[in-house]
């Protein structure tokens, strides 16, 4: 599929994609076409062996805007604006769960404002890598609307309760040294410095044992919902598919052999 709002980009032979949100001159709010091509890109991303670790980025000052305001079209009976909740369940909703349940490591790389859905795709996303004049808003409330793709469950559980209410009911942007204090950023760098940082950390991911950590995130997204004696009961089957995979045999020989593991990701 040819893309008009997104770019993509393979480094060579290192395993990593980067997807670029490019609708600059609206800070990468997403319109149609783009929520089209970014549900789309990243399922390639998801489905394609070779990718071993992918990169979110936003083209211009902005990581994503959230919802293009200009772009929400009214109903067919003039009712007023489309379904919400079809959107979100169309559009929104898939985006979100194709990066939570993709078993290999997302990082956004934060190069400026992610506000509204845009700051719930970089919650969902696995780690943040956050240039240092970059910001999160829940910019929902200024709009008379309420956190949406992902926000209640993962800014919570990523800031504490207290916080995150805090977040969603003031709009107020946080900053990027609060991000990282908060934990919400892992690392927060030098604007220039952001995508070098990101290259560095997902080369280095994309050479790690995929399997394992497809199967890590398997098992986190699900010890967020369940009780400790079924966590402990999946990480056990988790263990067992990666103890039996090449990976394991590969690290435990390099161990040995005291060199470098050289992971093939099965
Ligand atoms: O389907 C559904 O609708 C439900 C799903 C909802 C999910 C959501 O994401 S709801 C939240 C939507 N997003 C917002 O409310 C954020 C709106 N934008 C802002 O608050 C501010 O633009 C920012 C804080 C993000 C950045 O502020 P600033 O001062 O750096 O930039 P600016 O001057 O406001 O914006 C620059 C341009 O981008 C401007 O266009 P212009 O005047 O130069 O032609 C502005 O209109 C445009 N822009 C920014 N955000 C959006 C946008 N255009 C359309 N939609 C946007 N969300």
């Amino acid at each position: 599929m040819a893309y008009e709002t997104v770019l993509i980009e393979d480094a060579q032979g290192v395993g990593v994609r980067t997807i670029t949100l490019n609708r600059p001159q609206a800070l990468n709010a997403f319109n149609e076409t783009l929520k089209d091509e970014l549900i789309d890109a990243l399922k390639a991303a998801a489905r394609d062996k070779g990718v071993r670790c992918l990169v979110v980025t936003g083209a211009g000052r902005a990581f994503c805007a959230g919802q293009d305001l200009k772009d929400r079209t009214d109903s067919a009976d003039g009712a007023g604006p489309g379904s919400f909740s079809a959107s979100l369940r169309d559009k929104y909703n898939p985006m979100i769960m194709t990066i939570r349940t993709m078993e290999k490591p997302v990082i956004a790389a934060v190069n400026g404002v992610a506000a509204g859905a845009g700051c719930s795709l970089a919650l969902a996303c696995d780690l943040r890598v956050v240039a240092d004049k970059a910001t999160f808003i829940q910019a929902f409330v200024k709009i008379g609307l309420v956190p949406d793709s992902g926000a209640t469950f993962l800014l919570p559980r990523l800031v504490g309760l207290g916080k995150a209410f805090e977040l969603a009911v003031t709009g107020d942007p946080l900053d990027a040294g609060s991000a990282l204090t908060l934990g919400l950023a892992n690392s927060v760098v030098p604007g220039e410095a952001l995508l070098t940082a990101t290259m560095d950390l997902a080369t280095r991911l994309a050479q790690a044992p995929t399997r394992a950590i497809g199967l890590t995130k398997r098992a986190m997204n699900r010890a967020l919902l369940v009780d400790l004696a079924s966590a402990l009961d999946y990480e056990a089957d988790m263990q067992e598919i990666a103890g039996r995979g090449p990976d394991f045999a590969e690290g435990v020989s390099a161990f040995m052999e005291k060199r470098q593991p050289r992971f093939t990701g099965q």
